[in-house]
This record gives structure tokens, C-alpha cells and sequence, in this order.
């Protein structure tokens, strides 16, 4: 035969194999595995981007439209249609949803950072919440109730909530979400709360044991993971964490997962970026950890380069949002899940 013959046979049974290998959404579910990504509404409306969410993942989260400066820009005006589409795309495509996120210090609009009185400042804070989920009753998996409400030195951050109606905030955001919708898991997340051990981590768990003692509604912990190539995963002190908030009663989701790298990328890099994902997807499946979301699939809307200067490459899509070997090999490492 031709060489041109072997030529057409090669490139055609390659053509064939890519239609039928399984889709990474195809393998989570299989493996029942939440593998997530964070979305925005452009992720819904460019049917490109449309394509590659449904074919790589089986829950999501909104990126932004659900913090109250995009939800609830003044007191009395909702914007309800982004959040409804995205609840209306979960639901077509058999996805679940992480909210995202009720009480927060940034991306509030000026009616709440202009809050002083603190019977007000409850009253919104009690009143957004049981909109959200009264409105989507039943339709959200998990929830983030509260985000990054310590700050960097271990303790309480002094944030709108904090300063107009103290501590006892959080139990009410969280008592709050319970009576509004008994079914949706409530979370509080945060950042650099993924190690056992250290001041943040401690001060966290701290927090998180006393609402359990306490019978506060909590039923899990959000560790974000926005985390550097260039330092390895500390494995241990990562799996000592998630079993004290399981010995707890509580789940542990992987809620904001990225893995910046400084520029320029080179193959080392790359390969110490590889490392830390698959170490992340490995330690979520073995931990059992409840599901593993990505902050953004592509490296065309990453956050990372206007907050990290000098980093960037962080998602395992590029820029033209094809894969990278990074994903290839997540997808093999989920294939293999037991
Ligand atoms: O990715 C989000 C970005 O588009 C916003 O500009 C930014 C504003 O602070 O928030 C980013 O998302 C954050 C998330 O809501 C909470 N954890 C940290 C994330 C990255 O900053």
C-alpha cells in the first residue's frame, strides 16, 4: 500500500478515537467525582466556551455574579437574571452548583459598605440571604455562607459585618441559611486555611470547632488553594487539616483551586505546576474531599496576573483555551481514580 494510504488510515483512526475517547465530565461522573469550575455569564452565552464547560465538568460555581455588588447593587434592586440563567444552565446540563458567596468584606456595593447601624446591617444581612435561598431553594449543593473572615494574622477581620454587628455575625449568617433551605450544605471558606499547623490554619479550625461545639449550622469547610508552583504541596500538613474538620463531622471541599506560575513559564515550571494540580486531585480523591472546583478553566480571564504581578499561566486551558498537558494528565489521573 501507498504510503499516503497508511497516512489516511493513521489520521482517520485518530479522528475516530477523539470522537469516542470519554470526555473528562463523562469520567467524573463515572468516577463520582465533583471535578467544578468557576464560570461567568460569557461561559454561558459563547457557545465555544459553552462546549468545553459541558465537556469537562459537573458542577460550577459563579465567578462573580452572586457577590452582592453584582446580586444586590442597591437595597431595593436584585439582579436576578445571570444567577437565573446560570441555575437554569446547572439544571439542562445535570450539574450541580457552589454559591458564591453571602458575607464577604469586598465586592459589596455602597449601600452595604456605607452600613453603620447595626439592627440595619443584620436586618440586610438576614434578608439577603433568605432571598437568595428562598429563591433557589433546593437548587444549590453547597454554599459559601461566609468567605475569608479571618485575615492574615489569624484573627477576626475587622470587615463591614464585624464592625457593625460583631462576631456573632457569622452564627447568624449561618442560622440564617438553615432556616431559608434545609438542604443546601453551608460552607465557610477561606484562603491559606488548607495547613494544619499554621497561624491561619489553627485560627480557622479554631473558629470552625467552636460553631460545631456550639451547634452552629455548619456543615463544611472551603479551602480556596490558590497556590504557586513553585512551592510544592506540603501533603502531610494538608491531609492532617482535612481530617481534623472530618473528625469534626464536616466536609472539605477544594472551592478555588489555580496554580500560578512565574513568568516565563519554562518546562520546569510547567512540570512543578503539573505536580501540584495532580498532588490536589489525588489528595481530594483519597481524602474524600466533597468537590474540587478550578477558579476559571483558561488563561484568557485569569485573575491572577492583575493581583500577582509577574505571574500568570495559572488554568489548564491557554489563552485560545485549548488544553494543556496539565489537563491530559488530570484527566488520566481521574481515569485511574478507584
Ligand atoms: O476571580 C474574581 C475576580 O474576577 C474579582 O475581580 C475578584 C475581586 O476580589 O474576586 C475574584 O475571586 C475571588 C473569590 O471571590 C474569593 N477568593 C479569592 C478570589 C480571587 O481573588
Amino acid at each position: 500500500m501507498k504510503t499516503q494510504h497508511w497516512f489516511m488510515i493513521l489520521v482517520s483512526s485518530f479522528i475516530l478515537l477523539s470522537c469516542f475517547s470519554p470526555t473528562m465530565r463523562k469520567i467524573a461522573d463515572t468516577k463520582q467525582f465533583l471535578l467544578g469550575v468557576a464560570v461567568r455569564p460569557s461561559d454561558l452565552l459563547d457557545p465555544k466556551d459553552t462546549k468545553l464547560v459541558q465537556d469537562n465538568f459537573n458542577i460550577l460555581v459563579p465567578e462573580n455574579i452572586m457577590k452582592l455588588q453584582y446580586l444586590r447593587p442597591t437595597e431595593t434592586f436584585w439582579n436576578w437574571s445571570d444567577p437565573d440563567k446560570l441555575v437554569q444552565f446547572a439544571e439542562a446540563n445535570n450539574m450541580k452548583l457552589r454559591g458564591h458567596t453571602f458575607v464577604w468584606h469586598n465586592q459589596n456595593p455602597p449601600f452595604i459598605n456605607n452600613l453603620s447601624d447595626k439592627n440595619k446591617a443584620i436586618q440586610i444581612l438576614q434578608d439577603t440571604i433568605t432571598q437568595v435561598l428562598t429563591r433557589y431553594n433546593g437548587k444549590f449543593y453547597e454554599y459559601d455562607v461566609c468567605n475569608e473572615v479571618i485575615d492574615d494574622n489569624g484573627v477576626l477581620r475587622n470587615s463591614i459585618w464585624m464592625k457593625t454587628i460583631g462576631p456573632e455575625y457569622i452564627d447568624m449568617a449561618f442560622k440564617t441559611a438553615r432556616q431559608a433551605d434545609p438542604s443546601v450544605k453551608l460552607i465557610l471558606n477561606d484562603y491559606n486555611n488548607d495547613y494544619a499547623g499554621t497561624t491561619k490554619g489553627d485560627a480557622f479550625y479554631k473558629l470552625v470547632k467552636d460553631m460545631v461545639d456550639r451547634k452552629i449550622p455548619i456543615d463544611g469547610v472551603g479551602f480556596q488553594l490558590h497556590v504557586m508552583a513553585e512551592q510544592p504541596i506540603n501533603e502531610q500538613a494538608l491531609r492532617a487539616n482535612i481530617k481534623r474538620f472530618r473528625d469534626l463531622g464536616l466536609s472539605v471541599s477544594f472551592t478555588e483551586v489555580d496554580v500560578r506560575i512565574k513568568l516565563p513559564v519554562t518546562p520546569e515550571k510547567e512540570a512543578a505546576q503539573q505536580k501540584v494540580y495532580l498532588d490536589l486531585l489525588r489528595i481530594a480523591r483519597e481524602e474524600q474531599v466533597s468537590c474540587f472546583m478550578l477558579w476559571g478553566y483558561t488563561d484568557a480571564y485569569s485573575w491572577i496576573p492583575g493581583t500577582f504581578a509577574g505571574y500568570g499561566s495559572a488554568h489548564p486551558f491557554d489563552a485560545k483555551k485549548n488544553p494543556k498537558p496539565v489537563f491530559s494528565e488530570m484527566k488520566k489521573l481521574v481515569t485511574s481514580f478507584k
